[in-house]
């Protein structure tokens, strides 16, 4: 069997930048084994934000969801391992922090602070094919 290697997009938050996290966020990811291989911190645009969240444009919960993420600078970075778009979504844990699992970084770095917004300090890839995408968006000279 040959092993694919695949790639993932994370971004770490405003809310994880704000609340020094990165530093906690890497420690989890190089510990888990998986290599970073790109990495940039840099405030999102709302055309950037509009790419990204392309399936969440016309919800209800979007205008919060931009202001959020547009609240401060986030960490980009690109992950590369065996099926690290699973690994990294099992690392980050469910997307409500208050529910997520303890052990995960949502579970122990989130909370709801009652702004409305779900403020959950990471945000990692789906599948294979949007880490694709958002690696194309992010850094589009990968
Ligand atoms: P991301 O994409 O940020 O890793 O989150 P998830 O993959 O875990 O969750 P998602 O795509 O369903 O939601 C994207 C983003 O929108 C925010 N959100 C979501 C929100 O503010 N209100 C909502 O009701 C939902 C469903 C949180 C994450």
């Amino acid at each position: 069997m040959t092993a694919t290697i695949e790639r993932s997009l994370v971004l770490v938050k405003p809310d994880g930048v704000k609340r020094g996290q990165v530093g906690e966020v890497l420690r989890r990811i190089e510990a888990k084994g998986y290599r970073i291989v790109a990495l940039q911190m840099r405030e999102a645009t709302e055309d950037i934000l509009a790419e990204h969240y392309a399936e969440h444009t016309e919800k209800p919960f979007y205008g919060d969801l931009v202001e959020y993420m547009m609240s401060g600078p986030v960490v980009a970075l690109v992950l590369e391992g065996e099926r690290v778009v699973e690994g990294f979504r099992s690392l980050a844990g469910t997307t409500d922090p208050t529910s997520a699992a303890p052990g995960t970084i949502r579970g122990d770095l989130a909370r709801d602070w009652g702004t409305g917004n779900i403020e959950n300090v990471v945000h990692g890839s789906d599948a294979p094919e949007s880490a694709q995408r958002e690696i194309g968006i992010w850094f589009p000279d990968l």
